[in-house]
């Protein structure tokens, strides 16, 4: 099951995406279908109820043809966090970017995994919104990855895509400037529909695709899959439960493996394009910030 919030022409509404058509679930019942999280708690905190309860709505929801643009956050973070490191392409990666030798081999060979604190809520876009390139960048990147929604027990709610857009040049001068590097108005993107879990039974063979336009053409393109990720889903939310208060939802980035080449950097009016298998299309235009 897809998912997802939406405009319509009285409110923001939340439903499911299937075949082509949102199902307008707050339609019949804002009580139980407001959103996920009221819809999660009216299942109490149970996945499989909540498929149960979204599926006996639909007969009677409001039936929308899909047009992207209508497409919003899925649900709120209550916070984004990232993993790093976590494929063999990003440690070469911030290994050659990097002045500070060493430290990312080491990390992606640690029994303890790269976390980071993403997003508290605040700079997260959703689909169709505008990511941002900080002003005194000039090398930032999408990160496509694969992103977990998990609930306060680290319980898996479903997986959505995300972006987790990265000033290359400011990690590169120091390890220390990462939040710099990775936090600003913008830096994050998730989306379009949080996936149910049944329908992943394994998140670790999913393809990932992603596009970057620029002036109407393909300006770059790159693929990989989640089956040459080192760490493994479980792993890394152990690791970000841990001694952690963690919010419904937190989502959950797992890591790059798709580098645009080294002269690349991501400018006004890029469109990046994101595809997960099982998943859809995560698609925001870029700015860059000023100030
Ligand atoms: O250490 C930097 C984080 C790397 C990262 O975000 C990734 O591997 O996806
Ligand atoms: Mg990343």
């Amino acid at each position: 099951m897809k998912f997802c919030s939406f405009h319509t022409p009285e409110r923001l509404a939340f439903g499911i995406l299937e075949n082509g058509t949102l199902y307008d679930l707050s339609n019949s019942d804002p009580n139980t279908f407001g959103d996920l999280y009221a819809l999660y708690s009216k299942a109490n905190r149970d996945p499989a109820k909540m498929r149960e309860l979204a599926s006996s709505a639909m007969g009677n929801a409001k039936r929308i043809p899909l047009q992207y643009s209508l497409l919003r956050i899925p649900a709120k973070p209550a916070e984004v966090w990232g993993a790093g490191v976590t494929y063999l392409r990003s440690r070469q990666a911030r290994e050659s970017e990097t002045k500070t030798k060493g430290l990312y081999d080491y990390v992606y060979d640690a029994t303890r995994p790269e976390l980071f604190l993403k997003d508290s809520g605040l700079r997260c876009r959703g689909p169709g919104e505008e990511i941002g390139v900080r002003s005194d960048s000039t090398w930032t990147v999408p990160e496509p990855e694969l992103t977990v929604v998990c609930d306060r027990d680290a319980k898996v709610v479903g997986y959505t895509i995300g972006n987790d857009v990265s000033s290359r040049d400011i990690e590169g001068e120091n390890p220390l400037y990462l939040p710099q590097a990775k936090v600003y108005t913008g830096s994050a993107a998730v989306g379009p529909v949080i996936v149910t879990p049944d329908e992943i039974p394994n998140p670790h063979s999913l393809e990932i695709r992603m596009n970057i336009r620029r002036n109407g053409k393909e300006s770059f393109s790159g693929s990989t899959n989640t089956s040459q990720m080192k760490r493994s889903v479980p792993e890394l939310l152990k690791y970000l439960k841990q001694n952690n208060e963690l919010g419904n939802f937190t989502f959950l980035m797992t890591g790059t493996s798709i580098v645009p080449p080294d002269d690349f950097s991501l400018q006004t009016g890029d469109e990046v394009e994101i595809e997960i298998e099982k998943i859809g299309t995560l698609t925001n235009p870029v700015r860059k910030l000023s100030g």
